[in-house]
């Protein structure tokens, strides 16, 4: 009997401890007890009762959440009333089109927060800066800020803050390494999984309003009676949240299904079939974000189909949307396959003369790079030389070519590395940041797209830390000015642990993991050279292929003489599409950065670099190092264990160790192939790989293996 109640307490402290555990569903959305009660108590005399002044959607969803955190955060019920009584501790929210700080507009999503005789005030030109005034009130929180005299006014910079999303309709997701896509679409419109909302709430609480929900290499099932049904069942459920759906559409749709026989923009017929469709898109989902088009793209159809061009298919779709109040984003990743081109240039020459075709509402979807979400690229040159056209930044959060969810690779470093290269468009200053903010060439409208990195995976994102880029690219999309440091701490506070110097080693191995695996995957500006189709693990020896620039020699032009891409006048010439300014930092090769390198030159093996060491030693160095740093990160992963959820600190000790094992991988084969081409040996004081060339190309063809 003794023994049986003994076995039956055992299993449940054992139970209680496992639900302790943490999976990272709750992401940065974790409103656990202030275990400090002094501080506890202040925010409870700051925080104990919500005054709603509305009854509107989105802002019942603010006073929603905001109780939600309190509660959770303070241990205690706060309710929420609609008039407040006499007395202090009131988070008041309201809506006030005539908010503003020091005389200017907060503008459409901002929101101020302050303190009026003792009670808080929580306000927005409209709901939805009032919900994101609530969220960035509960982060004050759960960062432990104080709530004394608070002036926070907040205005994101770029308006259109939208994930797109790569998930096909059978539930796969292109690129995706979390699990299969969030969309149930057989389940749906009738039964709404709950994971839906917590998805809106998360992209709320960074200030995401906008949600892409399907690839771009896109499905026409999207457009018919039966999936607009689905959709707007989705879109219900992001509207309390201020999120906007939007679609991915195919260009033969007309034909696939519309039974015409031609998708020709210019045909009345096909212009008819898409006004008719937005039109029942419209009816079913009023808040309709628009459409984002892929087209003449690596196979997928497009208005060159039949002799018209991308501004032609755009404004075509842009008078289907005719009256509605909705977008259309239509992609510049466009390339053709040609061995004696160069891919760096194709989109500028294809859009670059376009500008100023486009119609209003019109935005083009430029990738932060000219080929394809290297873990490192110079800045796409289309920044800057459209200046009559909206551009949206694409940039992509799932690490398809940064070690999927396996590498711990943070990308705010690497998504600023972008927003802050300046173009000189309009002078010194013209960053690509206010070049796609609109302050440059004063677009009314400005958009930002982050490729998810969001599965089905009970954490989301595959990689714990994964999360951090989701994150970071919401802040970042509504201030392009914070720092990667400071966003790395704020998630870190929020997500993992608010001891101060376990969130200073965690950050730091945040901030410093991009530029790691640059090192030991592709250093000095080397690109493109992983593993063909799948992207993962290196494959620098791939020499053919259905496309020559989808190669990797094509890129790295490896030779007895040196390595490289000559970009200059006398190679490819692709530096000439950048302003003087900007040619002048990369065109000298002893005065180009080393990290853009290779991108633009073709550097002898013994060439001396501005580091002193010849190309080939500062290779084999960039390679050794970068590797040797993953057993760093390792390290400090390991002294912040006592700080950190058991279960969570296992997973990620797990993958690191796999990630050391890689980046061996890639060193190995890089520096293995390249001396082939350099024929010298590995400089001292770094040892020679163990393992042959021959043993890696047998480890890259296991992980190609259907
Ligand atoms: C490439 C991906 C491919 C995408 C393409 C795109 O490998 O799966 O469809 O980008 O952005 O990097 O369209």
């Amino acid at each position: 009997m003794f023994l049986r109640s003994l076995l039956v307490l055992l299993f449940f402290v054992v139970a209680a401890q496992r639900s302790l555990a943490d999976d990272g569903y709750r992401l940065w959305l974790k409103y656990d007890l202030i275990p400090d009660a002094g501080l506890r108590k202040d925010y409870q005399k700051a925080a104990g009762v919500i005054v709603s002044k509305g009854s509107t959607p989105i802002l019942k969803t603010a006073a929603g959440e905001l109780q939600q955190g309190l509660q959770g955060l303070l241990g205690q019920s706060v309710p929420v009333v609609s008039a407040s009584k006499k007395g202090q501790g009131t988070i008041t929210l309201a809506v006030d089109a005539t908010a503003n700080v020091s005389g200017q507009p907060l503008g459409k999503d901002g929101y101020s927060i302050s303190t009026r005789s003792g009670n808080i005030v929580v306000t927005g030109q409209s709901e939805s800066g009032v919900l994101y005034g609530a969220f960035a009130l509960l982060r004050q929180m759960q960062t432990r800020q104080s709530l004394k005299d608070l002036a926070l006014t907040s205005s994101p910079r770029i308006q259109y803050r939208l994930l797109n999303h790569w998930d096909n309709p059978n539930g796969t997701v292109e690129r995706g390494y979390a699990g299969s896509s969030i969309w149930k679409w057989y389940e749906l419109p009738e039964r709404l999984d709950p994971r839906y909302q917590d998805y809106a709430r998360a992209n709320a609480s960074i200030g995401i309003n906008g949600v892409v929900i399907n690839n771009v290499n896109a499905s026409a099932r999207y457009l018919t009676p039966e999936y607009i049904e689905k959709v707007a069942a989705l879109a219900g459920v992001m509207r309390p949240y201020g999120i906007r759906v939007y679609m991915s559409v195919l260009w033969a749709a007309p034909k696939v299904i519309g039974g015409l026989s031609t998708s020709d923009p210019l045909d009345p017929k096909v212009k008819q079939w898409w006004t008719d469709r937005t039109n029942e898109i419209y009816k079913a989902i009023p808040d309709f974000g628009g459409f984002l088009v892929k087209a003449n793209s690596e196979g997928e159809p497009g208005p060159q189909d039949y002799g018209r061009d991308h501004a032609d298919g755009a404004n075509m779709l842009a008078d289907a949307l005719g009256q509605h109040d909705g977008l259309v984003m239509w992609r510049a990743f466009v390339y053709k396959a040609n061995s004696n081109g160069d891919r760096f240039k194709e989109a500028y020459q294809e859009f670059k003369p376009l500008d100023g075709r486009f119609k209003p509402k019109t935005l083009v979807q430029v990738k932060n790079g000219p080929i394809d979400f290297q873990s490192r690229e110079p800045f796409h040159p289309l920044f800057g030389a459209m200046p009559r056209t909206p551009l949206v930044l694409e940039v992509q959060i799932t690490q398809e070519y940064l070690g999927f969810a396996t590498h711990l690779v943070y990308l705010a470093p690497m998504f600023k590395e972008t927003l802050d290269a300046d173009t000189y468009a309009n002078g010194q200053g013209s960053t690509v940041a206010k070049v796609v903010d609109g302050s440059v060439d004063k677009h009314a409208i400005s958009g930002i797209a982050g490729v998810a990195n969001i599965g089905s995976d009970r954490n989301w994102t595959g990689h714990p830390m994964g999360q951090a880029n989701w994150y970071a690219f919401g802040r970042l999309a509504w201030d392009h000015t914070l720092s990667a440091q400071a966003i790395a701490e704020e998630w870190t506070r929020l997500t993992l642990t608010t001891e101060p110097r376990a969130v200073r080693t965690i950050a730091d191995v945040l901030v410093r993991s991009r530029d790691i695996y640059v090192r030991y995957t592709t250093p000095l500006g080397l690109h493109h050279i992983m593993g063909q189709s799948i992207h993962y693990g290196p494959e620098p020896w791939l020499a053919s292929s259905a496309r020559p620039d989808w190669t990797a020699v094509y890129y790295h032009k490896a030779d007895a003489a040196g390595l490289g891409f000559d970009r200059t006048e006398k190679g490819s010439n692709a530096l000439s599409l950048y302003r003087p300014e900007v040619q002048r930092q990369w065109q000298d090769p002893k005065t180009c950065p080393p990290d853009y390198l290779l991108w633009f030159h073709h550097v002898g093996w013994n060439q001396q670099l501005s580091t002193g060491r010849t190309l080939w030693n500062e290779l084999c160095t960039r390679y050794y190092t970068g590797a040797d740093s993953v057993t760093w990160m390792q390290q400090q992963w390991a002294a912040v264990q006592p700080q950190i959820d058991p279960e969570l600190h296992a997973d990620i000790t797990g993958r690191l160790q796999t990630q050391r094992k890689e980046a061996l991988w890639w060193r190995d084969a890089c520096v293995l192939y390249f001396q082939t081409h350099a024929r010298q040996p590995i400089p001292a004081p770094f040892a020679p790989p163990a393992r042959t060339l021959d043993d890696i190309k047998r480890l890259v063809m296991i992980y190609q293996l259907r």
